[in-house]
């Protein structure tokens, strides 16, 4: 059965891609769960993650566990079927497999990663109520030159383009392969998931066409970063394989490139709250695809 449902907020909380970027203070709680809501993260998680917007659990997954999960990413990799899928993008310059999404629903290996409840408990944990998969995707990133991320806030997008009305949505990245300092990790700013940046510029036709390889819309000034991360710095998420880390949907994030030999594949996966379904979108002339973007809103448990 699909859970189509969708109540439609009148107001735009988050009014974004206009004619010039602002700053404003975030209007939702960061863990939308009451106090002492029993789920994997304890306490001292929690409230890293209400403080700086993300927290990190050494391991999450056992060794044979990263292997079985990595071998499926290998395997769509190598698929032909998948390279020519929609789903699949693939880098710039070397045309290698940069990223697969939907993973959730065209393997039943991660199918069962989403399902795990030390990963839907938590992002129920997180959001407070029922969750489905608004997004997932493998990042392979190969060695020798696979490109990075520039740095943005999720929910500027999936507010802009999906219709997420609230910040009620959170991102978890498992690492497949160790993510060292030098193989394009994660960078987060702490702190930046309190601050809603408004940036300028329209939202551009088929815009994750592009925004899926290079993001241009939806991108933060040098000056808005400086600010960002004038309090509290940059932080690099590294970690072996089988860590994961939890971040909220409007953390300022980004990653360099990766030319060391070392891979950095991850599997990111976006949890929505039933509560905050995709609807129209706020600033963009039509909605993205499915496989970006999910209107399937059944939950996940
Ligand atoms: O546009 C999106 O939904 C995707 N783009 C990036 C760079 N991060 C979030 C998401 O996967
Ligand atoms: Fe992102």
């Amino acid at each position: 059965m699909t859970t189509t449902h969708n109540h439609r907020p009148t107001t735009d909380m988050y009014p974004t891609r206009g004619t010039a970027e602002t700053m404003t203070p975030r209007r939702d709680p960061v863990v939308w769960s009451a106090p002492g809501t029993p789920g994997p993260l304890g306490r001292p998680e929690l409230m890293d993650y209400d403080r700086a917007g993300f927290t990190t659990l050494d391991p999450l997954l056992s060794p044979s566990e990263v292997a079985r999960f990595r071998a499926e990413l290998d395997r769509l990799v190598r698929d032909p079927a998948v390279r020519l899928d929609e789903r699949a993008v693939v880098e710039p310059t070397s045309r290698d497999i940069r990223s697969v999404f939907e993973v959730h629903r065209i393997s039943e290996v991660f199918a069962s990663l989403v399902r795990d409840e030390r990963v839907v408990g938590t992002a129920c944990q997180i959001l407070g109520s029922d969750v489905y998969v608004h997004q997932s995707r493998i990042n392979v990133k190969p060695g020798f030159g696979a490109s990075g991320f520039y740095w943005h806030s999720d929910f500027e997008t999936w507010h802009a383009e999906d219709g997420l009305p609230r910040m009620r949505a959170v991102s978890v990245s498992i690492a497949l392969t160790d993510n060292y300092a030098t193989n394009g990790s994660l960078m987060i700013i702490p702190g930046s998931h309190r601050t809603f940046l408004s940036c300028a510029g329209a939202t551009s036709e088929d815009n994750y066409k592009k925004s899926l390889r290079m993001q241009e819309a939806g991108t933060p000034s040098n000056e808005a970063v400086t600010a960002l991360s004038e309090p509290s710095g940059i932080r690099l998420i590294t970690g072996r394989s089988g860590s994961a880390t939890w971040f909220d949907c409007n953390c300022m994030h980004g990653s360099g490139d990766n030319i060391t030999p070392y891979p950095r594949s991850n599997v990111f996966i976006v949890f929505n709250s039933v509560e905050n379904t995709a609807g129209d979108p706020f600033a963009a002339p039509a909605r993205r695809p499915a496989f970006v973007a999910a209107r399937d809103f059944t939950p996940v448990r």
